[in-house]
């Protein structure tokens, strides 16, 4: 039984929460409305939220700006260190935290403790990072010169992060930007801002303890102005956006015009191919939980199945099986597989998905809606529902954040390969396969065109330790782990002359 007002209280939400943070300080823009927060869980609301204006944004930037300045001196493995904290404070909030996820958010409490696992994992891996902000050095073609590159940090990152991991997302940006001695604004999703201000929280008491200054992690609550607001301010030194690519168009646009830097992580329109070398058990695991798995509302969530056509009747049967099956119901009841869609606009957009689907010929598989009547009051539950379509069906091209999963067929895997391949998004994709040609064609410059490419695994759940990220209009950025630090840093290339001589590079003579 999951008690919301211990909960709330617990991790220091208030009935009305202020709009802007830049650790402990809280302000309050004037003349802004509190709006609630409402869960899809049950409808009712959560807590509200004052949304801050202009002015809470300049307080939230000034203060970035000079904390910067400080924070940029401590050592790296010291920042590591202060890291290491938050990700023990993380772990002793881990299943309240989890719990307030999947109340604002809607997934399932599973699903919410994964994300704060995600969380705690990234720290681990900044602590470890910090120690390890590697430059290469050179050999210079003159002679008694040495030639080496350094990285140092950026300065501002402003980071917008989505609804759909409200704080996980944050979390790979923040931790790693700060080892690498970065400061952070953070403006969260307008439907979300509560897991938000319980991080910024929880983030803030570790930085104080520390004697870390003001400014080094701040929040400011607010919409659609608030992440123009970073994007066109030339303080703000890198934006990270994770959002809609309309939305992710916007931010480029506007930050590409003062030529600051983006990192992206927009739509995906994921695919699993399964050939007729699959093992139909792990196939149907592997698609189940990436298309039904936070009721699809992951940019990683399967949205496609591309079939050998020797096997798609059998495997379309026991899909439709499966899905039979699924509970759909509360995600804090641990017997339901599928939770509510974030609010009744992703409802419409799922709606009109299918009916776009079926206009354009799509034939049903598993009959979707919304349902209604007890314990489905919030009216975002739907059901998970599967259509047989063309693959240039232009529903197909697009990503729609809800359960719903295309079936397609193919004949030869370069045309599986080409069916997946054919939509505008690049973010995950997968094989199912126990041949090794298969695998290794897939894998090759021939074969998947996405940032992610798996094999016997689904789309969805990458592990914090890649680089997380996709092609075309996924928007090309890379965060989490690998080298997705070197976004958030500068590089500086240095030359220096030990000797008595100054020898021109390339051998130019310049003599007098
Ligand atoms: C997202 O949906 O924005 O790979 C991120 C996954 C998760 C992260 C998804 N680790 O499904």
């Amino acid at each position: 039984d999951v008690n919301v007002r211990e909960i709330l209280k617990a991790l220091g939400i208030a009935e009305t929460n202020p709009s802007w943070s830049t650790g402990e300080k809280w302000g309050t823009a004037p003349d802004t409305e509190a709006k609630a927060v409402v869960s899809p869980v049950n409808g009712q609301p959560l807590a509200k939220v004052i949304f801050a204006n202009a002015g809470g944004y300049e307080q939230a930037v000034q203060e970035a700006q000079k904390a910067f300045l400080k924070w940029r001196t401590f050592p790296a493995p010291k920042r590591g260190e202060i890291v290491r904290q938050i990700g023990d404070q993380l772990r002793k909030n881990k299943e309240k935290l989890g719990a307030l996820v999947s109340l604002e958010m809607g997934k399932s409490l599973q699903e919410g403790w994964g994300e704060v696992q995600e969380m705690i994992d990234i720290c681990d891996f900044a602590v470890g990072l910090s120690r390890q902000l590697y430059g290469l050095s050179m050999h210079s073609e003159r002679p008694q010169h040495r030639m080496y590159e350094q990285w140092h940090p950026l300065g501002i990152v402003g980071i917008i992060s989505a609804f759909n991991f409200p704080v996980a997302v944050w979390s790979w940006n923040a931790m790693i930007a700060w080892v690498c001695g970065d400061v952070c604004i953070w403006k969260p999703s307008e439907k979300t801002p509560l897991t938000a201000i319980a991080c910024q929280k929880i983030a803030a008491d570790v930085f104080k303890r520390n004697g870390v200054p003001e400014g080094v992690s701040c929040l400011v609550a607010g919409g659609r102005e608030t992440g123009e607001l970073l994007a066109k301010d030339p303080r703000v030194a890198l934006v990270s956006a994770t959002g809609s690519t309309r939305m992710g168009k916007s931010v480029a646009a506007v930050v590409g015009a003062r030529l600051g830097r983006v990192l992206l992580e927009l739509g995906g329109n994921n695919a699993i191919i399964i050939t007729e070398n699959a093992d139909l058990d792990m196939a149907l695991t592997g698609s189940l939980f990436g298309a039904v798995g936070t009721a699809g509302q992951r940019c990683t969530s399967t949205r496609r199945l591309i079939i050998h056509e020797s096997i798609y009747e059998t495997f379309k049967a026991r899909l439709a099986g499966a899905y039979r099956q699924l509970k759909i119901g509360n995600p804090l009841d641990q017997q339901n597989h599928v939770g509510p869609l974030i609010d009744k606009d992703a409802v419409q957009g799922y709606l009109d998905a299918i009916e776009k689907a079926k206009a354009e010929g799509g034939k049903i598989l598993v009959e979707g809606g919304v349902l209604e009547g007890e314990g489905y009051a919030s009216g975002c539950y739907v059901r998970p529902c599967i259509i047989e379509t063309e693959k240039d069906m232009e529903i197909v091209q697009q990503e729609t954040f809800a359960p719903i999963l295309y079936l397609l067929r193919y004949g030869s895997l370069d045309e599986a390969i080409a069916i997946q391949n054919g939509v505008p998004q690049g973010l995950s994709s997968a094989i199912m396969t126990t041949n090794l040609r298969e695998v290794e064609l897939y894998l090759s410059a021939a074969g998947s065109d996405c940032g992610i490419a798996n094999v016997n695994i689904g789309t969805s759940g990458a592990e914090i330790g890649g680089a997380f990220g996709g092609e075309k209009e996924t928007g090309g950025g890379r965060e989490s782990g690998s080298d997705a630090w070197k976004t958030y840093m500068r590089r500086q290339t240095n030359t220096i002359n030990y000797g008595a001589e100054l020898p021109l590079a390339q051998g130019i003579r310049f003599d007098l």
